[in-house]
């Protein structure tokens, strides 16, 4: 029986982005249901009849439902090993993991200031202390894993993995608020913007006409 993953709106909905891309990137076939976000109880309520967390993503797989993004990851990661999603050796898992933790439960400032947008117009705004510490620290997470392991290919840890997945959003984000980045973290923004399935989830952000004008506040 094929994988089912809810989905919010591509333009804005970084969370379902991010296990999508997962899925996507390691050629893991899945259907989609798409519920748009913040119209009102009938829409809420479809994503209630899935998981009642009533937030996206949330990914079904036949009796199993796994909400939450990075436990859904998990989840792929273990009933596909093929596709790889965590480093093979322990050391490169146990940091793939930490990083990955760390952007869902933290950078709350970025998050907040610099919300995903994918169709805003490309401009700087000003940002708190706080977001800008986010920054150095993303870009110091990004060019670390760079370094330690840029030899096994483009990714964070060489071949695609659920960290890529974890800090897409991230890139939009960087690339829309034109967020100053060093060279080697314009490089690996550059490899994610040249990925196959993050270019086929941006085109279909940009076909987006819903706008929720909570989040068009800059
Ligand atoms: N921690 C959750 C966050 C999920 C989340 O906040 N999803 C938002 C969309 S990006 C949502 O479903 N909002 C709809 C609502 O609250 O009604 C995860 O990692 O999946």
């Amino acid at each position: 029986m094929a994988l089912t993953l809810v989905i919010g709106n591509k333009n804005y909905s970084s969370w379902s982005m991010r296990p999508w891309m997962a899925l996507k990137a390691t050629g893991i076939a899945f259907d989609e249901v798409q519920i748009p976000l913040y119209t009102g109880p009938a829409d809420k309520q479809r994503i209630l009849d899935f998981t009642r967390s009533g937030k996206v993503p949330a990914l079904v797989d036949g009796d199993i439902t796994v909400w939450d993004s990075l436990a859904i990851i998990e989840y792929v990661a273990e009933r596909f090993p093929d596709a790889r999603l965590w480093p093979h050796d322990v050391a490169g898992r146990a940091h793939a993991r930490s990083v990955s933790a760390e952007m869902h439960s933290g950078f709350m400032a970025l998050r907040n200031e610099c919300g995903m947008n994918i169709h805003r117009p490309i401009h700087p705004k000003p940002l708190s202390d706080e977001a800008m510490s986010n920054i150095v620290r993303v870009q110091q997470i990004w060019t670390e894993c760079r370094a330690a392991y840029g030899g096994q290919g483009p990714y964070l840890f060489g071949a695609f993995s659920g960290a890529d997945a974890m800090f897409a959003p991230v890139i939009h984000r960087f690339r829309t608020y034109a967020i100053e980045v060093t060279s080697p973290v314009r490089g690996y923004m550059d490899t994610m913007l040249a990925n196959a399935a993050f270019q086929e989830w941006t085109k279909a952000a940009l076909a987006e006409t819903l706008v929720i004008e909570k989040f068009e506040i800059d």
